[in-house]
């Protein structure tokens, strides 16, 4: 990539319920905040040399039509769905049509827990998943992310 191409651009897209962070279950999902979480996705986007569109939604067809504007505007895709993981086979559609690097993040283990949050319709178009490890989780898919963007051939 030439000095004067802009950044890639990952869009870290966030689901229902994700706008409680830090006053919900935090024995579940951790004391920080939404903010907070945005506040580290920017400063490992910084670190990584790549742009971030953060954003969070309580509505399944809002998150929906966020992916589908992904298609020829980002090169990538974080998503934590919240509770439309285990739901939403019109999600799972939409992160088909985008043909895009898709890294699905959960802040805690979903498997550890509730029968029916094993079941992931996400997990089956995703290129990676990373749950159960909170915060840290969004950092590391856009680590690899990046560095999947920056050994890529186009
Ligand atoms: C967040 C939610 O809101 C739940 O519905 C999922 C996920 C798990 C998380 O761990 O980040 O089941």
């Amino acid at each position: 990539m030439s000095p004067s191409s802009p950044l890639p651009l990952i869009a870290v897209l966030n689901g229902p319920n994700l706008n409680m962070l830090g006053l919900r279950q935090p024995e579940i999902y951790g004391a920080a905040t939404l903010d907070d979480l945005e506040a580290l996705c920017a400063e490992t986007a910084e670190q990584m040399g790549v742009a971030i569109d953060f954003r969070q939604t309580n509505g399944e067809g809002e998150l929906i039509s966020w992916v589908q504007e992904c298609r020829g505007r980002a090169q990538g895709i974080i998503i934590n769905p919240g509770g439309y993981t285990h739901t939403s086979i019109a999600l799972m559609d939409a992160l088909l049509a985008v043909e895009l690097p898709i890294i699905e993040v959960h802040l805690s283990n979903i498997h550890r827990r509730e029968e029916f949050r094993h079941l992931s319709y996400v997990s089956k178009v995703a290129t990676g998943v990373i749950c159960g490890l909170g915060m840290s989780g969004y950092a590391l898919a856009l680590t690899a992310l990046a560095d999947m963007l920056a050994n890529s051939d186009d």
